[in-house]
């Protein structure tokens, strides 16, 4: 509970140490192995001790709802079919050895559906309004957003956290439709995809579309879209043809996001080209979260419909996001990958999800 300001103060500082904590045993890690790969695009977490307000936000979350019918906006929930079959998940020439990233093992997957795009805020909102979920971000309280996205006026009220984790700061009030804080909002974005959505809510979304979250092999095989060996959906190259494939970060991290990929911040769910199975955005843009538990060993025997360990602490997410930056967070490559607990949330975190039959409802694109 936030009672009073003794008691808010405890509560931040216990956020902030998480966030520390995580940062700096993570950076270290990094450092290690790989240079400047450190906490930019990767662990966040909530710390145990910092326990659900309970109330704070699903007020506020109503306050700032806004009066949008899904008529007002193009449904994002087209799927498309992909046939199983076999292909080589993860990599031999790991970039970052240390997430797990190899070897190279043999996989075969079922046929599945999959969602097109990532879970735009719209169809997000159609979620909420049918069921009145309230997001862990709200429950919590507040969420992860990057420090140079936030208002000066937001800012003054977690200057202690800025020396403390330098781009993350856990922003009170923010969350899916309060993105960057209290004096933000999605009205102008509900084509991006929604964001602050941790895996446990992504879940529930999944379920009342009749989908699921993908298992991690399901979400890379659909990345490689029968492209062998390559680091990206569309070959080995960042950009084809001289166009960006992907919404990255170009500049300094954290400080300067130059969007010379066409967006600063998060794309429209719909932009850049699709891979050759009909996927938009699968790297970058916001990472994704898969069903598997994470662990960074892997058999190197022929597995079907591998589902990961039976348990684990944290969840896998792909992709990458568009805070990645090769000399930063080179995340946006099939084969790499990361994780969160489940009840993490982000501002470049969200989700599609997939389906072992088309849902009603549903279009099929492919
Ligand atoms: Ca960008
Ligand atoms: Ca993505």
């Amino acid at each position: 509970m936030w009672k009073g300001f003794f008691l808010g103060l405890y509560f931040t500082v216990q956020f902030i140490s998480a966030v520390q904590d995580t940062c700096s045993s993570f950076s270290y890690g990094r450092s290690l192995n790989s240079g400047k790969q450190d906490c930019g695009c990767s662990v966040l977490k909530r710390n145990n001790s910092f326990k659900k307000g309970g109330k704070i936000t699903d007020g506020k979350s109503r306050e700032g709802k806004i009066n949008l019918k899904s008529a007002d906006h193009e449904r994002t929930n087209s799927m498309v079919f992909l046939k199983g079959g076999k292909f080589f998940m993860g990599t031999d020439k790991p970039f970052l050895p240390m997430d797990g990233e190899g070897p190279a093992r043999e996989v075969g997957v079922n046929s599945f559906y999959m969602d097109v795009y990532e879970v735009s805020n719209a169809e997000f909102e159609l979620f909420v309004n049918s069921t009145g979920h309230v997001t862990e971000a709200e429950k919590f309280g507040d969420s992860f957003v990057l420090e140079g996205k936030i208002s000066e006026e937001v800012k003054k009220d977690i200057h202690q956290a800025v020396a403390a984790a330098p781009w993350w700061l856990p922003v009170k009030g923010a969350h899916w439709r309060n993105p960057e804080g209290p004096d933000s909002h999605i009205r102008e974005r509900m084509d991006h995809p929604a964001i602050h959505i941790s895996w446990n809510d992504a879940v529930q979304f999944c379920k009342w579309v009749g989908k699921r979250l993908p298992t991690e092999a399901e979400w890379e095989y659909a990345c490689r879209a029968g492209l062998q060996n390559k680091k990206y959906s569309w070959g080995n190259k960042l950009k084809k043809d001289g166009q960006y494939m992907a919404n990255t970060w170009q500049g300094t991290f954290p400080t300067r996001d130059l969007g010379q990929d066409g967006y600063a911040g998060t794309a429209p769910v719909t932009a850049y080209p699709a891979n050759s199975y009909g996927l938009h955005n699968m790297l970058g843009n916001v990472w994704e979260w898969t069903q598997d538990w994470w662990t960074i060993r892997h058999s190197v025997h022929y597995q079907e419909n591998p589902k990961g360990p039976h348990s684990g602490r944290d969840k896998v997410k792909k992709g990458g996001s568009y805070m990645c930056h090769k000399s930063y967070c080179y995340r946006y490559r099939c084969a790499a990958r990361s994780q969160n607990s489940a009840d993490t949330t982000a501002s470049n975190l969200g989700f599609r999800c997939v389906s072992d039959e088309l849902p009603r409802g549903v279009k099929l694109v492919k």
